[in-house]
């Protein structure tokens, strides 16, 4: 009920103590705000240019690589029936949680072959066969997101392999809530930004034309976002909250160096920067959608998939933390999924006929039915999104 009234509710939620005399995970409470603290609602609340940018890009792709075959979408059985072949799907960060549960709801469709993008062979390679998936079912292929030059040789290695690409999901995340000083990746980005952000922005802005060569009928590019990204829910309201600003952190190449680690050109914090991560998330797919989806027919997605509290993305977080958190969702506010659950939602929005509008941002209600969820005032701006985009590409040195 709390998670849907707050995923539901087109309000906007303030709290009273936030920014600097806030309350912040660091310094204080366990679920980031002291709990007597009252919370107060308050309800009162360029298509040619892609063109030539897909062209381009597409004629460039074709110079690099060698040619590939594609299946054809349909075969022959030895009857002479006609079927439509296996999708392929890439998923980042399939070694576990929602990344994995959606795996293993593809593959025990019978319909999917899951490539599992992850940085550590034989975690994925275990976690594949506990989930028990069918060998014949997936690939693992290594891609480290903390690197650029890892993401690049992903998409080599990826091209060589001749296998289509029907469906990108980026679903690879870190999130270093008790962090105190920034890490960075390879290239010096501030880490969860330059994970789940940027190494995805590379992954997905290369593999967009592997995408659009596919025959396959609904090919999709999913990013997957969260309700803590949107400053319109109770959950995206809990101190600190995401906040581009004016992106002049980004701009200067969130480095901590010359220039602030944080977005906002703010002080580090890490809980911060993994929700200004998925607020970049959520933009990309809808700049994504406003450059490609008329050009291409792919559909740009990306969702909530509710609080799968048991996930490693918390491994970071104080064992107290870890322990508490899965009741608070599932008694408290009533938000938990469990991962399995979750999965299915992702394996819809990767197949389901009928989620194939691009743009949406879906959630799921208290019977598990999907619905298009709005996103925050800051999550579905054009403007930055196009700023977050331009500046990305320059990072990633794709301009
Ligand atoms: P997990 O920690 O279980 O999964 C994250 C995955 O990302 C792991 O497979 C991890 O690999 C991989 N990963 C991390 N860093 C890199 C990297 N540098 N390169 C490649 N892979 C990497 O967390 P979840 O399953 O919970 O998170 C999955 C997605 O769901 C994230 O996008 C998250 O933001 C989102 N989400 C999660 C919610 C939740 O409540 N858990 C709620 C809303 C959204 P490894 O196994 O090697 O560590
Ligand atoms: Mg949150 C409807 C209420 C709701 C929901 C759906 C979530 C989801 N959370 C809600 C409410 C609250 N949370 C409240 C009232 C508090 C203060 C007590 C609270 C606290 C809290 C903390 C400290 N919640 C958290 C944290 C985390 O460290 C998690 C986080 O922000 O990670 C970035 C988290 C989450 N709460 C959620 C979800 C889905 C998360 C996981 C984060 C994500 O992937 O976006």
């Amino acid at each position: 009920m709390a998670l849907q009234a707050a995923s539901l509710v087109p309000a906007s939620f303030s709290l009273p103590k936030e920014g600097k005399n806030g309350v912040s995970l660091k310094d204080s409470a366990l679920f980031g705000l002291s709990l007597s603290e009252p919370i107060k609602a308050d309800f009162s609340s360029s298509a040619l240019r892609c063109k030539r940018d897909l062209q381009q890009k597409i004629g460039a792709v074709r110079a690099e690589t060698v040619a590939t075959t594609t299946p054809a979408v349909t075969k022959s059985t030895p009857e002479g029936k006609k079927t439509l072949r296996k999708g392929s799907v890439v998923i980042t960060g399939a070694s576990s949680g929602l990344g994995l549960a959606t795996a293993k709801a593809l593959a025990e469709t019978g319909k999917w072959h899951i490539i599992m993008a992850c940085r550590d062979f034989l975690k994925a390679s275990r976690a594949a066969k506990s989930a028990g998936m069918a060998k014949e079912n997936y690939t693992i292929m290594h891609l480290d997101l903390a690197s650029l030059d890892s993401v690049r040789q992903f998409v080599d290695n990826f091209r060589r392999s001749d296998m289509p690409l029907d469906v990108l999901v980026c679903n690879a995340a870190v999130y270093l809530p008790t962090a105190k000083e920034p890490t960075f990746t390879a290239e010096g980005f501030e880490l969860s930004v330059g994970t789940n952000h940027l190494g995805h922005f590379l992954l997905a802005r290369l593999l967009l034309e592997d995408l659009n060569k596919s025959d396959y009928p609904s090919k999709r590019l999913i990013i997957v976002g969260s309700i803590t990204g949107n400053t319109n829910t109770l959950a995206g309201n809990v101190p600190p909250k995401a906040n581009l600003g004016d992106l002049r952190g980004l701009q200067g190449g969130l480095n901590g160096l010359n220039s602030s680690a944080m977005i906002d050109g703010g002080d580090f914090d890490g809980a911060k920067a993994y929700k200004d991560s998925k607020v970049c998330n959520m933009l990309t797919m809808q700049e994504f959608h406003r450059r490609f989806h008329e050009e291409t027919g792919i559909t740009f997605a990306s969702l909530y998939p509710g609080c799968i509290a048991t996930t490693g993305l918390f491994r970071e977080h104080i064992p107290l933390f870890r322990t508490l958190f899965p009741p608070f969702q599932k008694y408290i506010t009533k938000g938990f999924v469990s991962e399995d659950e979750a999965g299915k939602r992702l394996a819809q929005v990767v197949s389901d006929p009928s989620l194939t509008k691009s743009g949406v941002y879906w959630s799921w209600n208290k019977t598990s039915a999907s619905f298009e969820n709005q996103l925050s005032q800051e999550a579905s701006d054009a403007e930055k999104a196009r700023k977050v985009w331009e500046i990305s590409e320059k990072l990633v040195g794709l301009a």
